[in-house]
């Protein structure tokens, strides 16, 4: 067996592994989808739980040897049930997409009808979109937002969902700022006998903290990623009634996947274990305080923020009367350390590959331990050059700022 640490079994996958530590610790991750994994998140994450087979579920597995799995799996569902008051949990989807095909096999087959908010508007892939298998597979309808308010346009739902029946609506987006009426889509599925999916991967630890609105009273069937506000490891869940736990563990396995990533199930319980801690909440306070402050003081610099602000860890700007797009605001942050992703905004000219947008989130700096002081510093910096696209010294002198600041916030080093 190769003994060697990494370094010096394969140095050039070592120096790009490096090269993202120091990525990411020196510069300002404004992508509302990314945060940063303790380091006991990290080290159950490279444990020797990556070896293990695992298929079943704990106390019924087809494989020997199971006992420590069982333990982490155990301990990650009770406490994720405990976080969001459900009956029933399954950890084991990979991603948060495969927690959505979890539940569309469930509940679905080829060719019925699902109705999700279109990706143009902020949904994701996963509901429907047509370049996905969730959009090839079923018959797709896709809600927007309403062109004035950029506010989810609950009329349009209802109208689109008498009229076309859909079996399943999911609700939940992934570049959506505002609160999501869950009440409200109860009662159009209601209305035509559909079942309710929530997609919380976005506010989860928001929802966890009793900050943002839970879908868990009024969804059947609830998923989530586990890497973005809930700060695990990379992955999905998927959390739903005593009566739906059957069909849902089947639908996953034998359903959809094999082995569970015992490693990531066991990050899972480590990461659900900090949520459970009061300072969680106090982080998630300041993660939606950051983000109304970035938006306000960008707004003061004349940045038009999509629906006039935020209620939760993320903003959208709108570019379009800038004069370049979100790929060439993306470009130029970059350059100066700061990471944002272009972003399509409602009534979207340009395609998903450029767009008229930026998407700005703050789970990540908010661990850092940044608090509205230093928002007001970053949207500045932000400002400054957006304001000056071509001027490429100015983003250089920023990037020596960013990295600056961030050595007074330190995360891994
Ligand atoms: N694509 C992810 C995001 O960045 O929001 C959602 O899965």
């Amino acid at each position: 067996m190769n003994r060697k640490p990494l370094n010096q079994t394969d140095p050039e996958t070592a120096k790009a592994v490096n090269g993202e530590l120091e990525r990411e610790e020196y510069g300002l991750e404004l992508i509302p989808s990314e945060n940063y994994a303790s380091k006991a998140v990290l080290e159950a994450l490279g444990s020797i739980f990556t070896n293990k087979y695992a298929e079943g579920y704990p106390g019924k597995r087809y494989y020997g040897g199971c006992q420590f799995v069982d333990q982490v799996e155990t301990l990650a569902i009770e406490r994720a049930k405990k976080l969001f008051g459900v009956a029933h949990v399954n950890v084991q989807p990979h991603s948060g997409a495969s927690a959505n095909l979890g539940v569309y096999c469930a509940l679905l087959n080829p060719g019925d009808t699902l109705m999700g908010m279109s990706l143009a508007h902020g949904g994701h892939l996963s509901h429907g979109a047509a370049v996905s298998v969730t959009g090839k597979w079923f018959k797709s309808i896709q809600y927007g937002v309403n062109q004035e308010t950029e506010l989810i346009d609950y009329d349009q739902v209802e109208d689109l969902a008498k009229k076309h029946k859909p079996k399943l609506i999911v609700c939940g987006a992934s570049a959506y700022s505002r609160f999501i009426d869950f009440k409200r889509f109860r009662e159009i599925a209601n209305s035509i006998n559909a079942i309710l999916m929530a997609d919380i991967a976005h506010p989860a630890g928001l929802v966890a903290t009793g900050l943002f609105p839970s879908p868990v009273p009024y969804c059947d069937f609830v998923t989530s990623t586990t890497h973005k506000t809930l700060r695990g490891p990379s992955g999905g869940m998927i959390m739903c009634t005593a009566e739906q736990a059957k069909a849902l563990d089947k639908a996953i396995f034998p359903g959809l996947q094999g082995k569970p990533h015992a490693h990531v199930l066991a990050a899972k319980a480590v990461a659900f274990y900090e949520d459970l801690q009061p300072e969680f909440k106090s982080y998630c306070e300041q993660i939606i305080k950051n983000a109304k402050t970035f938006a306000a003081a960008l707004a003061k610099e004349s940045f038009r923020i999509v629906s006039g602000g935020t209620d939760s860890h993320l903003f959208l700007i709108d570019l379009t009367d800038k004069g370049f797009s979100g790929k060439d605001a993306e470009e130029a942050l970059g350059r100066a350390d700061i990471t944002v992703n272009k972003n399509t905004i409602p009534r979207e000219t340009r395609s998903p590959f450029i767009t008229s947008g930026i998407r700005i989130g703050t789970p990540a700096i908010t661990t850092r331990g940044m608090k509205e002081p230093e928002m007001n510093i970053i949207a500045g910096w932000v400002a400054d050059v957006l304001k000056d696209i071509n001027n490429v010294q100015r983003q250089k002198e920023i990037g020596h700022e960013v990295r600056k600041l961030c050595e007074k916030f330190p995360l891994y080093l």
